[in-house]
C-alpha cells in the first residue's frame, strides 16, 4: 500500500457538526432580521468562522465593522459551543471508530486537518483524541482550504511526504486543498457538489484497510 498516513477533516467526516453550526447561524440571521436556509448553510461547510460570518452578512445584505464582526463571531461561537458541550460518542458518524482502529492496527499514521478552532474540544467530547497522532486545527493555520496549508502541516508533523498521504474530505474546497498539496483524496458524504476526488464513499461503514490497499496498491 502506497499510503502511509490518513488525514481526516472533522465536520462532515468524523462528526456532523454542520447541523449545530446551522442552528447557531440561523438564530444570528433571525436576530439580524433575515432568513438563513439549509442551502445557504452548504456555503459555510469547511469555511472558517470569520469567513462564514462574512458570507452570512452578504446574504442578509448587511454591513458591519471589523470590530462588530468579531463580537458577532464570538456570539455565534458561544451558541455553537452549547451544542458541542452536549455531544457524546453517539455523534461519531457510523463506521468511523472501527475504521480508525483498523487503520491504527495496520500501522497507518493518522491526523486531523480541520478549519475548526473547536476541533480539539470536539475530539475530547467524543473521546477520539487518542486515535490521532497529530491534530492541526483552525488555530494552527493562516490560509483556508483550498490552500493546502492544513494538510501539508499534518504531513510535516507526521514526517511523511504528501504523496503518501490520503485525505478524507466532505467539502469541495477540502478536496482541492488535498490535490493542491499533492495528496490522494477520498470524497465523503452525499453532496452532489463534490468532484475531482480519487474515490467517493457515502460514509465509512464499508471501508477498511484491505479495500484501501486495493485502491492504492
Ligand atoms: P469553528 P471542518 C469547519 O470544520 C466547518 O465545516 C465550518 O462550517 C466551520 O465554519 C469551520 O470548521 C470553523 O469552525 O467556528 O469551530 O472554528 O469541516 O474544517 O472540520
Ligand atoms: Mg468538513
Amino acid at each position: 500500500m502506497k499510503i502511509k498516513a490518513c488525514l481526516f477533516d472533522l465536520d462532515g467526516v468524523i462528526v456532523d457538526t454542520a447541523k449545530f453550526h446551522f442552528i447557531a447561524w440561523k438564530e444570528m440571521a433571525a436576530e439580524l432580521g433575515f432568513d438563513f436556509s439549509e442551502d445557504d448553510n452548504e456555503l459555510l461547510k469547511g469555511v472558517s468562522r470569520m469567513r462564514s460570518l462574512e458570507i452570512l452578512l452578504d446574504i442578509g445584505k448587511i454591513t458591519r465593522t471589523d470590530e462588530e464582526k468579531l463580537i458577532l463571531a464570538e456570539q455565534k461561537n458561544r451558541r455553537y459551543l452549547e451544542f458541542v458541550y452536549q455531544m457524546t460518542d453517539d455523534e461519531i458518524l457510523p463506521g468511523v471508530t472501527r475504521f480508525l482502529t483498523d487503520l491504527r492496527s495496520n500501522g497507518m499514521l493518522i491526523a486531523l486537518g480541520s478549519a475548526s478552532k473547536n476541533a480539539p474540544l470536539i475530539l475530547d467530547r467524543i473521546h477520539l483524541k487518542g486515535q490521532f497522532d497529530e491534530i492541526v486545527d483552525g488555530n494552527a493555520v493562516s490560509k483556508a482550504k483550498p490552500d493546502p496549508e492544513v494538510f501539508l502541516r499534518c504531513a510535516s508533523l507526521l514526517k511523511v511526504e504528501p504523496s503518501v498521504c490520503l485525505v478524507f474530505e466532505d467539502a469541495q474546497a477540502g478536496i482541492e486543498a488535498a490535490l493542491n498539496g499533492g495528496m490522494n483524496v477520498i470524497g465523503v458524504g452525499s453532496s452532489d457538489n463534490l468532484s475531482l476526488a480519487d474515490h467517493y464513499i457515502p460514509g465509512f461503514k464499508k471501508l477498511d484497510y484491505e479495500l484501501l490497499s486495493k485502491w492504492y496498491n
